[in-house]
């Protein structure tokens, strides 16, 4: 009970519309996954290290030095984190792969156009829906490519629940493959500071089910 609190408590900070502890689709619970494995990682390792802490006060007389340096150096310095550094960026190449924007059916595109300090979006397939601002609207449960794209300096789209970040940078296009898994309203920012107004370069994704998305769309239901 004495730690169940605290961590209860902790992790109910891990919600919220901000979270990426709170994934809303695939791309986003791949990079929760990551995140998940890292923190059981480095809690195995931080028990393993404050535990020879411990072992250094409490048995003195231990005979530390009948342990070779060499051999602790070897193991702790050189084959232990060369052993996790090979896991971790194996899982994070293959999570990272998982996030490009794979050739895909029935995908909605839509451009999202950063300025100092707001987000533009428009969709290439459909001109007729016009742009709207601060508002990006895709249909929930279909793979979405946002290409995001930059008219002055350098921003970030970053909608937590939904993917992880990527940079709009001025002369390039970058697509974003994001899926929302139901309907809901999802917060983005602009994750890299652009400037004063940066703090306010909020958005948020409107993702809508079949009958909402097709009355959004003008389009006959499916
Ligand atoms: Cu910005």
């Amino acid at each position: 009970m004495g730690t169940l609190l605290p961590t209860a408590v902790i992790l109910s900070a891990c919600a919220g519309p901000l979270s990426t502890l709170d994934p809303a689709g695939p791309a986003a619970g791949r990079v929760a996954g990551l995140w998940w494995g890292m923190l059981a990682g480095a809690s195995v390792l931080m028990a393993l290290v404050l535990g020879l802490f411990a072992l250094a006060f409490l048995k003195r007389d231990w005979q530390w030095q009948a342990r070779s340096d060499k051999r602790w150096l070897l193991w702790g310095g050189l084959v232990m984190p060369l052993a996790v550094l090979t896991v971790l960026m194996g899982f994070a190449l293959w999570v990272g792969e998982r996030l490009l924007p794979h050739p895909a059916d029935d995908v909605w595109r839509v451009e999202a156009k950063a300025e100092r300090w707001q987000w533009r979006f428009s969709y290439p397939d459909r001109p007729d829906l016009g742009e709207t601002v601060t508002v990006m609207t895709i249909p929930a449960g279909r793979p979405v490519d946002v290409d995001i794209v930059s008219q002055d300096v350098i921003h970030s789209f970053w909608v937590p629940r939904l993917a992880g970040k990527l940079d709009a940078i001025p002369g390039h296009r970058n697509r974003l493959r994001i899926l929302a898994d139901r309907a809901g309203t999802f917060s983005g920012v602009c994750a890299e500071y652009c400037g004063i107004g940066h703090a306010g370069m909020v958005f948020a994704v409107e993702a809508l089910d079949d009958a909402a998305f097709a009355a959004f769309a003008g389009e006959v239901a499916r």
